[in-house]
């Protein structure tokens, strides 16, 4: 028998777990009004009237990537127009940038270039640190990390030790996509299936390394993939405890193939789809709207259906989402991510990369 819309919506405000039929029925029938309520009232019993942030940089060391997936503005070959591989030395003059800034975390991402490797990537790490030590490296997604250890010839749990022990601290959540095989067949023929990125994450948590999760949505997959996704990372939530948040990723359709013929899905679909992680992700204890690739307006939106974070300052430091038609040289002050938390009623708060709350003191304090 079909769940019916009331009960399920009982469930949720009695903070019952809800099954992914249930859930299905929350997602087609649900008015968008009641969706956002019930995502809010939970975000309020989870983190109160906090909206996190952080104050970040992102360094993109390559965008030359054996894999084409279809969904990817930003991948080139070797040699093509608009490709970039930095080298270690450029890498660290990125970092050198950002020395005496107030700036807690660095984000490395970029493409799966088929030259480097896992000592390659321990010393980019061993040399961000050196020159950033107070600053924590979140970095690699799953389909990176794989790459690189597998390369390596050992398991993760020892790539990744080696990874933590040259100071990478917490790894970022892409690379997920969606992981229904037959739709990965689809949109990423050739990258890391969802088994690997799953194993990755567990053998993550498994040595005490925090982990971040996405999904890719609004491109052709269904209402009930995005649920069996949903559904896979809250059970290995149950199993390790190890993630910190969930970020929701709207397709950007501008120069992809996969956005050839097709629309962006509209704002009220993004709400629906940030309150349902909210709602259906019970032991998750963050949602990120990652504004850089919403927008602003919608990531403000974002905060009245269930997200208490938006991620960080980012300063015009990435490219994956500017090269996909979101906004070009994204940057964020801290006084707009205050602004934006206020007209949703609700206060915000600097984290670290461990969602601790950081407090400075103002600078008219600190001049006495
Ligand atoms: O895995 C690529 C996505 C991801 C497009 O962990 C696209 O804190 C939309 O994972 N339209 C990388 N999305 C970004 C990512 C991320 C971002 C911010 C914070 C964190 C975190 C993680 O970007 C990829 C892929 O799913 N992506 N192309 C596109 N055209």
């Amino acid at each position: 028998m079909k769940p019916d819309l009331n009960t399920v919506t009982d469930k949720v405000r009695s903070g019952v777990r809800i099954s992914p039929a249930e859930a299905e029925t929350l997602w087609r029938e649900a008015p968008l009004s009641l969706l956002g309520s019930l995502a809010c009232e939970i975000k309020r019993r989870k983190s109160g009237d906090a909206v996190y942030y952080n104050r970040n940089f992102h360094i993109e060391p390559t965008n030359i990537c054996i894999f084409r997936c279809r969904f990817c503005s930003y991948r080139r070959l070797a040699g093509e127009p608009g490709a970039w591989n930095y080298s270690l030395e450029e890498i660290e003059n990125l970092a050198r940038a950002r020395k005496g800034s107030d700036v807690t975390e660095v984000h490395i991402v970029g493409g799966v270039h088929p030259d480097h490797d896992l000592d390659y990537y321990i010393e980019m790490i061993r040399r961000v640190k050196a020159i950033l030590p107070e600053v924590t490296v979140k970095a690699f997604t799953a389909i990176e990390l794989a790459y690189m250890i597998e390369k390596a010839g050992i398991g993760f749990d020892e790539g990744l030790r080696r990874l933590k022990d040259a100071g990478m601290a917490a790894i970022p959540g892409g690379g997920a996509e969606i992981f229904d095989e037959e739709l990965r067949a689809r949109i990423c023929p050739e990258k890391g299936d969802s088994r690997t990125w799953l194993a990755l994450h567990r053998a993550a948590h498994g040595i005490g390394l925090k982990t971040n999760a996405t999904m890719l949505y609004g491109h052709v997959e269904t209402v009930s993939q995005r649920i069996d996704h949903l559904d896979r990372l809250r059970r290995l939530q149950d199993e390790t405890g190890g993630f910190d948040a969930f970020i929701p990723l709207k397709f950007r359709r501008a120069g992809n193939l996969l956005g050839e013929g097709l629309e962006e899905v509209p704002v009220t679909e993004d709400m629906r789809t940030l309150a349902m992680s909210r709602i259906y992700l019970d032991n998750f204890p963050h949602i990120k709207a990652y504004w850089v690739m919403y927008g602003k307006q919608t990531a403000e939106m974002a905060l009245t259906f269930g997200a208490d974070d938006i991620d960080g300052t980012i300063d015009d430091t990435t490219k994956i989402y500017s090269m996909a038609g979101a906004e070009d040289k994204p940057r964020l002050t801290v006084d707009e991510i205050e602004t934006m938390a206020a007209s949703a009623g609700l206060r915000a708060v600097e984290r670290d990369t461990f969602y601790n709350e950081i407090r400075r003191i103002p600078d008219t304090e600190q001049g006495r």
